[in-house]
């Protein structure tokens, strides 16, 4: 049973949106602890991170902006998760946008390049986040991450990645939105694209095994970056950036019992909540569910038998 680490981020500066930096209280008051207890775990809540000051770089892409405050939050993530990873625990990030991932698997890497064990990455979202700062025609960096852990350049106003997890180590799964530029760098990188048309081919089950094999296999640590929109607007309301045709309340719940029954898993981000835009606290609860099934809750438990 893992001890679990709860660290709070209410990040808001890799996008647009008012909102998302009141994600951590929204999770707490959802009962994120309780349902991670309930599983038997252990919980230890390290409240909510502050972003140091910290001085930025000019940044070629006029378009990009909050550059200084993302670098801020990639710093102190990166430490704080790593700093979960060496007292031996799962750190559960609380957003906070998608922007907080720059620092919390620059801190997986970081720990798991010291370990030796190689790193995985589970990208559970509708978008491919697989833009540079160059690239972005947004200017939001939440639309990076993916590309800063792959080592792509165009990250030189960023401190370079630790350790670069080589793309056939990165899932990305459920995406239905790709701009024309991260569709061209994707086609350049092995990287696994599980979309939603494979996902509806195939199934949910088949292609998130196959990539779990590839990590036990390795006997490597696997970080699991679930953004809200990975759901379907219908049942997951609170974001910014919707997506129809997202994972449906049951394929998400099989998502994390799949990886409940891996094992596998050894950090994970919550990210683009935006409490202000849910509808009674519906979308901050099944997240919260879904973290529930991550660590262990079962529709019908059955005792094992013996053999
Ligand atoms: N690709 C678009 C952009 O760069 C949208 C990115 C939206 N990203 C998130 N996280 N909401 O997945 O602006
Ligand atoms: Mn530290
Ligand atoms: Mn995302
Ligand atoms: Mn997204």
């Amino acid at each position: 049973m893992p001890n679990t680490i709860l660290i709070g981020a209410p990040v808001d500066a890799g996008q647009r949106r008012p909102g998302c930096l009141m994600g951590p209280a929204a999770y707490r008051v959802a009962g994120l602890a309780q349902a991670i207890g309930g599983q038997g775990h252990t919980v230890d809540d390290w409240g909510d991170l502050t972003c140091p000051e910290v001085e930025a770089p000019p940044c070629p892409n006029p378009v990009v902006h909050s550059l200084a405050e993302v670098l801020g939050w990639t710093q102190v993530l990166s430490d704080k998760v790593d700093d979960a990873l060496s007292e031996g625990a799962m750190p559960i990030i609380l957003g906070g946008d998608h922007s907080l991932a720059l620092g919390s698997v620059a801190g997986a890497a970081a720990y798991a390049s010291r370990t030796g064990r190689p790193l995985f990455l589970l990208w559970l979202d509708a978008h491919s986040d697989f833009h540079t700062p160059l690239s972005t025609t947004s200017g939001n960096l939440h639309g990076t991450p993916v590309a800063y852990i792959a080592g792509r350049t165009g990250f030189e106003v960023f401190p370079p990645f630790p350790a670069p997890v080589p793309a056939d180590r990165i899932c990305l799964y459920g995406i239905r939105s790709v701009d024309p530029a991260e569709h061209a760098a994707l086609l350049e990188h092995d990287i696994a694209i599980n979309d939603m048309r494979v996902l509806d081919e195939h199934g949910v089950v088949a292609p998130l095994r196959a990539f779990l094999d590839k990590v036990r296999l390795a006997g490597g640590m696997l970080h699991v970056s679930l953004d809200v929109d990975f759901l379907d607007p219908a049942i997951a309301p609170a974001v910014g950036t919707t997506v129809p045709g997202g994972t449906t309340f049951r394929e998400a719940h099989l998502v994390m019992e799949l990886l409940h029954e891996s094992g596998l898993v050894t950090s994970l981000d919550l990210v683009e909540l935006n409490p202000f835009l849910d509808d009674r606290g519906m979308t901050a609860r099944l997240m919260v569910d879904l973290v529930g099934s991550l660590m262990g809750k079962k529709v019908f438990d059955r005792p094992t038998r013996a053999k």
